[in-house]
């Protein structure tokens, strides 16, 4: 268990993109069902996410973070949970990892997503540097959940669509020599018609995997919502295979409700369609372990 009490707080590190359902239009309402209080801190404010919309306003944080967190360590609030995603510039890394530090209590789970892209490429923010400080941020972290873009970029190797299953296993397993106990790398080819989710936990040397069926669509925020899934459910006290089944399960079930309208993917999946689901038990598994 990460938490003793009944609402486990968490401090959500991500921007507030308003239109397009990604970062905290997502974060906030998952962990909220889930029974976690949300404490975000915006680490910018964007009209969109970056993902399939051209001339967004973009507004960077960075300048307000210092006061805002100024204030939270005058009033010692104590957090079960520090999770941050998309940062507005790569100075925030240092303030994040500050976060951490001075937070720091135990039972806490810091969650670290990675954000810095899809489909071998970064999105439109996120530059070299950003890329670079992000590999200082997961030293950080109990747990982090690139997809395999992100886990190329963090480990300086090429970007392959086709990786195989052994080949994650030798990086999630690197990823984890960098300092997170816990490595989870979405979007895995698995065979022609399903990707797999991967996950390794350094404490006791397991590898756990879950497949998830093909669905023929892209939609940004998936990963925040991926993520988020994690979280909540780990600081509602499952295991990290159950953790895993319930995020992917959840993904799976918001693509497939937002699948047959005819609406564009990059308004993100209809979250408040299956928001409700996140209450149920998981009445069905279907991870594995790994050898
Ligand atoms: O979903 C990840 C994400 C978060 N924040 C911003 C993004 C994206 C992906 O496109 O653009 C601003």
């Amino acid at each position: 268990m990460y938490t003793k009490t009944p609402v486990p707080r968490a401090a959500a590190i991500h921007d507030l993109s308003g239109f397009g359902r990604s970062s905290l239009t997502v974060v906030i309402p998952i962990l909220s069902t889930m029974g976690i209080q949300v404490v975000p801190l915006p680490t910018a404010i964007l009209s969109t996410h970056t993902g399939g919309f051209t001339g967004y306003h973009y507004h960077d944080l960075t300048p307000e973070l210092p006061g805002i967190i100024d204030h939270w360590k005058q009033l010692k609030i104590d957090f079960d949970a520090v999770y941050s995603g998309f940062l507005g510039s790569p100075q925030q890394v240092d303030i994040v990892i500050d976060f951490i530090r001075f937070f720091s209590r135990e039972h806490q789970l810091v969650v670290v997503d990675p954000v810095l892209g899809d489909d071998g490429i970064s999105y439109g923010p996120i530059g070299p540097e950003m890329i670079d400080r992000m590999k200082k941020l997961i030293g950080f972290a109990d747990i982090i959940t690139p997809n395999i873009t992100e886990a190329a970029f963090l480990l300086d190797k090429p970007y392959s669509p086709s990786i195989t299953k052994k080949e994650m296993k030798t990086w999630v397993r690197e990823l984890s020599d960098q300092g997170p106990a816990t490595v989870i790398v979405t979007s895995v080819p698995a065979s022609e018609k399903t990707t797999s989710v991967i996950a390794y936990n350094r404490t006791d040397g397991r590898f756990w995997e879950v497949q998830c069926g093909y669905v023929p669509a892209f939609y940004p925020g998936t990963g925040d919502i991926f993520t988020s899934v994690i979280t909540g459910s780990l600081l509602q006290g499952d295991n990290l295979p159950l953790a895993l089944d319930r995020a992917v399960q959840f993904v799976s079930m918001a693509i497939r409700a937002s699948f047959g309208h005819n609406i564009p993917n990059r308004e993100g999946v209809l979250l408040e369609r299956v928001l409700n689901n996140l209450r149920a038990p998981v009445t069905s598994s279907s991870y594995e372990i790994l050898s």
